[in-house]
């Protein structure tokens, strides 16, 4: 960014945020010495004048910093420890943790593959630091990722290696429910099990994620795809309001009111169009619900798969979610419904017939909160932790995987996908010992009708009955990358080989269960990505986040 523009950027930020100050900023008395760029750097700053001396002062000390900000070359340290020794000195040494970066920053998150160490952690607990350390990010041109649960495993997505800043959002934790309790601010740092269990005594419950570690922050920004989906849409279409720093530093809010086009765009457009900092959500008043979570030898997998797609070629009851997860170990179908109930709802009535399971949960009425934590042993979320339930029999897994594909509903392309994936993951187990699941998300038309009476979304979800394919990976040898990683895509090429035979593709790949070399947004329709890329030049012109961003489902791949 142009030494100019920031300055004018600063009077902009000034004005919107801190408005009596602005006048005062540009008149500070300056500290001895300190170039005009580096002035131009502190007064593009949304802090106080005096506050500005005093970190103009610092800055003036160091003689890299005052060679770099002249435009000259500086050859005894990085760019990038110049910027986290600035940002340093703005937030204060607390929330900046320099080299060797305080560990427990880098490793909250689920996936080795992810833990990278970079060159400073950047810990912001409000929104004028995120506007800070951004502003200062751009100041140097250094590379920066954004992490806030770090439960994606695409690695670079929410990490950074020495050169780069991260910018860690977990101390954002807020939860403020609204009088009525029709609406709740949750900071991006929550995890979706924090957020439900605050939520529970005021019986109400959000829209949000399934599984209790997952992040607040990521699982908006794809979409997010919940139990209820089909009743009330994607997490993100149930958003009032978004709180977000843009690459300019300027924090505005982005509603159905107030910059709309970026409110769409945020509604599953993923990571490209600034870091939010807070999200408004509609609360629903659900909390208890009826719900069986029956575990099967994998043995009935193939039978259960007839029963699912019976299930959904005939559901019409929105409130009726199944969920559908081969392990290395059991099959588990889940079978929640919205609601209390005195007893089975008769949406589940395919699944009837077939007996031999165990009941993990229910049948019965439960809560949300209830099924939220018992959910947070389903999957593996902590490379430290004692494998759990599908993972059994498991090595320690340190690496994880997802990916995503989608098609329309066929019994028969459904267990011959199974078939093919089933042989695949036993033969990798033994030579690896990864642990892979083979899911299938029904997903009904009435979803996509639900984001559209909630305003739309840039997604371009279909709106027929169909089904989102994932599986999680979990692996141990960084030398078994290429292998393992091998058996998702060829079950996504398989899923797409037998579909397009059968006039039963879909284009759509969903962001959240998206794996590295996918193309999710590439997916959402040619009108919504010309939109997105519309939205990302007005409030990103300098395309900082597609061009500083160290990487992510960035539409400059798309
Ligand atoms: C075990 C498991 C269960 C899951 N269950 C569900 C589910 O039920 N429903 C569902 O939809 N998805 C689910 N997911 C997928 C999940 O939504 C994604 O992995 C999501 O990215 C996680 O969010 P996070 O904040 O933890 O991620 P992070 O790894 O912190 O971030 C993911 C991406 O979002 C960006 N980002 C994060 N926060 C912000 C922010 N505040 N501003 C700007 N950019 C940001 C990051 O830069 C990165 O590109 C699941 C994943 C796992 C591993
Ligand atoms: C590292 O970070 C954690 C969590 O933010 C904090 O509790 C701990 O005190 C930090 N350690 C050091 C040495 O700063
Ligand atoms: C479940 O909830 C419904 C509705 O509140 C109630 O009528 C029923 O008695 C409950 N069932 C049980 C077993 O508690
Ligand atoms: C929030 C969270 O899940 N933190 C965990 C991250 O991983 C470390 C170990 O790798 C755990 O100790 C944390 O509890």
């Amino acid at each position: 960014m142009g030494l100019a523009s920031l300055a004018l950027v600063g009077q902009f930020v000034a004005l919107a945020l801190v408005g009596q100050t602005s006048a005062l900023t540009l008149n500070r008395p300056r500290a001895v010495g300190a170039p005009e760029q580096l002035t131009a750097l502190v007064d593009a700053l949304p802090i106080e004048p005096d506050e500005a001396t005093t970190l103009e002062s610092s800055l003036v000390q160091d003689s890299d910093l005052v060679a770099f900000a002249q435009g000259k070359s500086v050859v005894s340290t990085t760019i990038a420890s110049l910027a986290c020794g600035a940002i340093k000195l703005a937030l204060g040494g607390s929330l900046v943790s320099l080299s060797p970066v305080n560990k427990t920053a880098i490793t909250v998150n689920w996936s080795q593959a992810c833990q990278t160490e970079p060159q400073c952690a950047v810990q912001p607990v409000s929104a004028l630091q995120v506007s800070i350390a951004l502003l200062i990010v751009n100041f140097f041109n250094v590379p920066f990722a954004v992490r806030s649960g770090g439960h994606s495993p695409n690695p670079g997505f929410a990490n950074v290696a020495q050169g780069g800043i991260l910018i860690d959002l977990q101390k954002f934790k807020e939860i403020i429910v609204s009088k009525d309790k029709k609406s709740v601010k949750v900071g991006p740092g929550l995890r979706w099990g924090e957020v439900q269990a605050a939520l529970d005594p005021y019986g109400v419950s959000v829209i949000g994620g399934r599984i209790p570690a997952v992040g607040v922050g990521g699982l908006m920004l794809g979409g997010g795809l919940h139990h209820f989906s089909n009743e009330y849409g994607l997490a993100a279409d149930n958003v009032k309001s978004f709180e977000i720093v843009l690459a300019s530093g300027v924090i505005t809010t982005a509603s159905a009111q107030q910059n709309s086009d970026l409110f769409w765009a945020l509604k599953g457009g993923g990571p490209n169009f600034g870091i939010v900092t807070t999200y408004e959500l509609y609360t629903v008043p659900v909390t208890a619900i009826w719900l069986e979570v029956r575990i099967f030898p994998n043995d009935q997998a193939l039978t259960l798969i007839d029963a699912l797609a019976i299930y959904q070629n005939s559901v019409t009851d929105v409130k009726c979610t199944a969920a559908f997860v081969v392990g290395t170990d059991v099959t588990t179908l889940g079978l929640i419904y919205s609601g209390p109930l005195t007893k089975e709802p008769a949406c589940f009535a395919p699944f009837k017939q077939i007996t031999g399971y165990q009941s993990a949960l229910g049948p019965g009425n439960s809560t949300m909160n209830i099924l939220t934590q018992a959910l947070g042993s389903t999957f593996n979320n902590d490379p430290a932790r004692q494998p759990l339930n599908i993972y059994a029999n498991s090595l320690t897994p340190d690496s994880h995987d997802y990916r995503a594909v989608s098609t329309k509903i066929d019994a028969q392309m459904y267990k011959d996908v199974y078939t093919f994936w089933a042989a695949k993951a036993a033969a990798l187990r033994v030579k690896t010992g990864a642990g892979m699941t083979f899911a299938i998300q029904p997903i009904q038309a009435s979803l996509a009708a639900a984001s559209k009476a909630k305003g739309g979304n840039p997604t371009g979800i279909p709106a027929v009955n169909h089904q989102w394919w994932t599986t999680v990976v979990d692996w141990q040898k960084a030398s078994d990358d290429a292998e393992v990683l091998g058996v998702p895509i060829a079950t996504t090429e398989k899923w797409k080989a037998l579909a397009k035979a059968k006039k039963l593709d879909l284009d759509f790949t969903y962001m959240n269960d998206a794996s590295r070399d996918q193309n999710p947004i590439g997916s959402y329709g040619d009108a919504n990505i010309k939109k997105l890329k519309t939205i990302s030049k007005k409030y990103d012109p300098q395309q900082i986040f597609q061009n500083l961003q160290n990487d992510g489902f960035l539409l400059k791949k798309v």
